[in-house]
């Protein structure tokens, strides 16, 4: 689990994204794609073009299930349950791809957040999307 200090952190730097986080997620997305195109694979129903309104419909329900799990250290594979079941059963997604999105993520961030980003909070945001990650492929098998 992560520590009071870990925690801490990554809240902080929720508080301070505010409404941003669905447009840096979306960014994330867009990173991941372009850098990773074989993540494209599964969303070959969506137009993933850059600045594509879809990707970013796609990105604030990414964000707004990550603010989710900020509201709910205690209990990730709890509160991502439903969404593990999802990934798992129905949309089959590899679970390196996580990896892909979480590090696109952390660049992101670091973009956007450079006087933030430490190696303090680098380290508790990649233990954050660690836990999601595990959390969001907990139902695999
Ligand atoms: Zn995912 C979907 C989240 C990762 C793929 N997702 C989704 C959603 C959400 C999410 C919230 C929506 C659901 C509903 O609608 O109900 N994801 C998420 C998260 C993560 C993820 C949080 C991490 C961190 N995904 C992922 C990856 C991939 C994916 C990595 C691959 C690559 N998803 C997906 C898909 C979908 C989703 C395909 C579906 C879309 C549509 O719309 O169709």
């Amino acid at each position: 689990a992560l520590s009071a200090a870990e925690r801490e952190a990554v809240c902080a730097l929720w508080r301070k994204m505010g409404d941003n986080v669905g447009i840096y997620t979306t960014e994330a997305l867009e990173r991941t794609f372009l850098a990773f195109p074989s993540t494209k694979t599964y969303f070959p129903h969506l137009d993933l073009s850059p600045g594509s309104a879809q990707v970013k419909a796609h990105g604030r329900k990414v964000a707004d299930a990550l603010t989710h799990a900020v509201g709910h250290l205690d209990d990730l594979p709890g509160a991502l349950s439903e969404l593990s079941n999802l990934h798992a059963r129905k949309l089959r997604v590899d679970p390196v791809n996580f990896q892909l999105l979480c590090h696109c993520l952390l660049v992101t961030l670091a973009r956007h957040y450079p006087g933030d980003f430490s190696p303090a909070m680098q380290a508790s945001l990649d233990k954050f999307l660690h836990h999601v990650t595990s959390a969001l492929v907990s139902q695999y098998r």
